[in-house]
Parts: C-alpha cells; sequence; structure tokens
C-alpha cells in the first residue's frame, strides 16, 4: 500500500517552504503532546495547577505543558515571528525583528480540558496568519494579530482521540492524517474532506437552553420535533463538550456544532474564543463545503478587536447554517 506522509504533502511546490517548516513544528509538537496524553495518569499530567489563565479558568497540568512543548518546537520554525495562545495573556515573540513574509501563530494548545480526567477525546487547534507587510524590520506587536479570520493562511485541529487526527486546510481543500503509533508518521487518510449538505445531528449544550436567543431555541426545538415538527425528520443531539471532537464529527459525517451567544453574561458574545478557535474551525468547515455563522455574518469576517476575544459560534452544514441565518434575520 503507497501512503502519503504529512512530510510528502507539504513538499508540494505551491507550499512556501517556511509555512510548510511551521506545518511540520506544530504537527511535531502535537505527536509529542499526543505522547502525553496517552501517558495519563501513568504519567504526571493529571490535574489542575493551581493557576488561573487570562480567561480566568483554572489551568491543568496538560493545557501548560502543551503550552510549552507547541512554544519550545514551533519557535525553531524560520518564518515564525510570534506566537500567542489561549493560555497566554500576551503575544510570545520569537525574533526580535519579523521576517519579510513571515508568519503569526495563534493556538489552543489543549481543547476539551474538562474531559482530560474523565478521559475523553481533547484536542489542538492552530491558525497561522501572515506578519503584516508593515511589520518586516520591526517587532511585531499585539495590533499584528487582530487581523480576520480571511487573512490565515492555513488552520488546522488535531483530535487525540481513540486515534490521534489532524485536520488540516492551507486554503485549498482540506486533508485528514492520522497518526502512525509505530513510527510517529502522520499519514494522509482522507485527501478531501467534505461535509454533507444536509443532516440530521445537531450538538449544542442544551444544559443553557432557556438562555440561548429566540433563534437558537426555534432552530432546536424544530429538530426535536423531529418527524412530527416542520423539518419532517427526527434528528440526533451529541455534545462531546471538546469543541475539536464534536467539530471532528461534523466534519466527518455533517451536522452543526453551536456554542452561540446566550443571555448568562449579555456583553459576551460567546464562551468560545474568536482567534484560536472560532476561526480556524471555521476556515475548516467553509474549505470541507460547509459554513460558519455567529449571529451576524460569516464568523471568519468578524472584525477582530482583541487577542481573546469571545465568539458565538454556530458552524457546520451549509443548508443548516442558511436556514440559522434565516431564524437570526426574522
Ligand atoms: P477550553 O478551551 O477551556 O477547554 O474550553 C472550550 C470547550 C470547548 O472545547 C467545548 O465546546 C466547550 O468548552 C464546552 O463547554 P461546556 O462545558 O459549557 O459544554
Ligand atoms: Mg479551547
Amino acid at each position: 500500500m503507497s501512503t502519503t506522509t504529512l512530510a510528502a504533502h507539504l513538499s508540494q511546490p505551491t507550499i512556501p517552504p517556511r509555512l510548510a517548516e511551521l506545518i511540520g513544528a506544530v504537527a511535531k509538537g502535537c505527536v509529542e503532546i499526543s505522547a502525553q496524553v496517552r501517558r495519563g495518569a501513568a504519567g504526571q499530567i493529571m490535574g489542575a495547577l493551581g493557576s488561573e489563565n487570562v480567561q480566568g479558568e483554572v489551568q491543568q497540568k496538560l493545557d501548560v505543558l502543551s503550552n510549552d512543548i507547541l512554544l519550545a518546537l514551533c519557535a525553531k520554525a524560520e518564518g515564525l515571528s510570534a506566537m500567542a495562545s489561549e493560555e497566554m495573556e500576551t503575544i510570545h515573540p520569537v525574533r526580535d525583528v519579523a521576517p519579510q513574509g513571515g508568519y503569526l501563530l495563534l493556538f489552543d494548545p489543549l481543547d476539551g480540558s474538562s474531559n482530560i480526567a474523565v478521559n475523553v477525546s481533547i484536542g489542538t487547534i492552530f491558525s497561522i496568519l501572515p506578519t503584516p507587510a508593515d511589520s518586516a524590520g520591526r517587532a511585531v506587536a499585539e495590533a499584528d494579530f487582530l487581523q480576520p479570520g480571511r487573512n490565515q493562511v492555513a488552520a488546522g485541529y488535531v483530535v487525540y482521540g481513540p486515534q490521534t487526527q489532524m485536520v488540516l486546510t492551507l486554503g485549498d481543500g482540506v486533508c485528514a492524517f492520522t497518526l502512525d503509533p509505530d513510527c510517529d508518521d502522520w499519514v494522509l487518510t482522507n485527501p478531501a474532506m467534505t461535509i454533507p449538505a444536509e443532516t440530521k445531528e445537531f450538538a449544542i449544550n442544551t444544559a443553557n437552553a432557556r438562555h440561548w436567543a429566540a433563534p437558537v431555541s426555534r432552530y432546536v426545538e424544530e429538530c426535536l420535533a423531529g418527524v412530527e415538527g416542520p423539518r419532517g425528520k427526527d434528528f440526533n443531539m451529541r455534545w462531546v463538550a471538546s469543541m475539536v471532537a464534536d467539530v471532528h464529527r461534523v466534519m466527518s459525517r455533517g451536522g452543526v456544532f453551536m456554542y452561540p451567544w446566550d443571555k448568562r453574561e449579555p456583553n459576551r458574545p460567546g464562551k468560545l474564543r474568536l482567534m484560536y478557535e472560532a476561526n480556524p474551525m471555521a476556515l475548516l468547515v467553509e474549505q470541507a463545503g460547509g459554513a460558519s455563522f455567529d449571529g451576524a455574518g460569516d464568523t471568519l469576517d468578524a472584525p477582530v478587536t482583541s487577542l481573546h476575544q469571545r465568539a458565538s459560534v454556530m458552524m457546520g452544514s451549509k443548508a443548516e447554517i442558511a436556514r440559522l441565518r434565516d431564524y437570526h434575520a426574522v
């Protein structure tokens, strides 16, 4: 059987070598994180650290370990100017002066932290932006990161589940790679991931139902009404509570993933973060033929005003997102 590895995939002449090097570094970091995850309680990685991140969330040992692994490995990538992460208040520059045509890397090093203790799938999410043209020859600043998701040159996630898989886009479709644990090689296992346009599956934390906005309630109520309701078909509901795992299911067999704005904290746009959760996932979903919506417009066009900005998230099968858009327009 002939196999294509991630390294071979990234060596295509259409991919800038420095971008390939950076994605390779992220992938290498995720191999190391995967190994730590698999050690679990047999290693030293379980439990909380006692510190809080910039979002005021208790940091797990694995959150910080994963962050440190990615910082150390990616700093070596020649084209990289600076990194930003869910676990760090501000940016982490790696070069005094931004290289011409360089990159900025953002990540959520360990998504779904609440699932670590219960041995349920978790993941890493990453987004790569270009350094602004006017940054060459000077140090990059936090403001250089504040670009709309549409500017991403690459995005991906790794899911640490029964298998470790990486799903990657460079803005020209979506490929999935599976980690072969015998040789730590990423093997191309799906060269063209495509989300079915229609679905019978949705994912949302229904414990928050009483706080939802009317269009979200309408959408879910119509799904729950099943074959007797306006949709005329029965739906299935799934909620892993790891965005990576929930979006991976949508990427694999269709559906809708939602973590929308709700009334609990009306001034907060949503729970999930725009730059290193919503935007990379939105690019992947769009590149796989799906769509994403933040209650006002395309997630990828949302104006960015801060590194740790929150977003209302609805993404998945195209027809379902079109329906959600219509309900929000009423
Ligand atoms: P985290 O980045 O701190 O792990 O939080 C994000 C996670 C997502 O992976 C998931 O979709 C969501 O939080 C689950 O939230 P809830 O526990 O409210 O269902
Ligand atoms: Mg997260």
